[in-house]
């Protein structure tokens, strides 16, 4: 067992060999400019600066023998798995499915949608791709857990307070202990992060716990 002392709100003991590492959506249409992010009028620098401690995490997993699971948001060519609600809610500069300097807003196999290349998954990892904003709607994400036996989960990735923390919930629910690395997830909003945090670890870590990636690194090593 290791054991995370400075894990939020209280230390988290935890069995390596049935842990699993997610990282979400680190693609180019979430930190590049011309994607996804950007059409929405986020600063995406914000999130970029995180791209070196997810690398970080990810080699301390691999290291550790903790399977990586990477996932992307994208959506068919056809569209038939983005609700309406989805593609024509707000005025972005560009809809999912729009042709941007990236390809396609956000549909699978157009660069936009690919894992920023410093994240690549390497060959035999697992890549969900996810038409929502939970990576457990609509995608085998649960049987290969199952298949794994994984009982914790990490989680890194983008934007804290919705597709990771909506990622998160649904683990939680189903059963699965859940730590955010604070370091390695960012939001456009700084203030959204920070709330995120909090909401995860309040009332006796409701969701899960967050920590450092370096002790989560160090955690995992023994
Ligand atoms: C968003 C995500 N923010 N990956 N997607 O639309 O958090």
């Amino acid at each position: 067992m290791a054991e995370l002392a400075g894990a939020l709100p209280f230390p988290l003991r935890f069995d390596p060999a049935s842990t699993a590492l997610i990282v979400i959506d680190m693609q180019r249409d979430f930190v590049e400019p011309g994607g996804f992010g950007a059409a929405l009028g986020n600063d995406v620098t914000l999130l970029q600066a995180i791209i070196p401690t997810v690398a970080a995490l990810i080699a301390g997993a691999r290291a550790a023998g903790v399977p990586v699971i990477h996932t992307r948001e994208c959506h068919l060519p056809d569209l038939s798995d983005c609700p309406p609600a989805k593609r024509l809610r707000g005025a972005p500069a560009l809809r999912i499915g729009d042709p941007g300097p990236m390809g396609r807003i956000l549909i699978a196999g157009e660069p936009g949608a690919e894992i920023v290349p410093e994240l690549a998954a390497l060959p035999g990892e697992v890549v969900i791709d996810k038409p929502g904003k939970g990576a457990f709607y609509a995608t085998p994400l649960s049987e290969i857990l199952a298949g794994l036996g994984t009982k914790t989960l990490i989680f890194a990735g983008v934007t804290t307070e919705v597709c990771v923390q909506t990622t998160m919930r649904e683990a939680n629910d189903r059963g699965f202990d859940c730590l955010l690395a604070e370091d390695a997830t960012e939001s456009y909003f700084p203030a959204f992060k920070a709330a995120a945090l909090e909401m995860i670890r309040a009332q006796g870590a409701i969701v899960g716990w967050t920590a450092r990636t370096a002790e989560i690194v160090e955690a995992l090593h023994g």
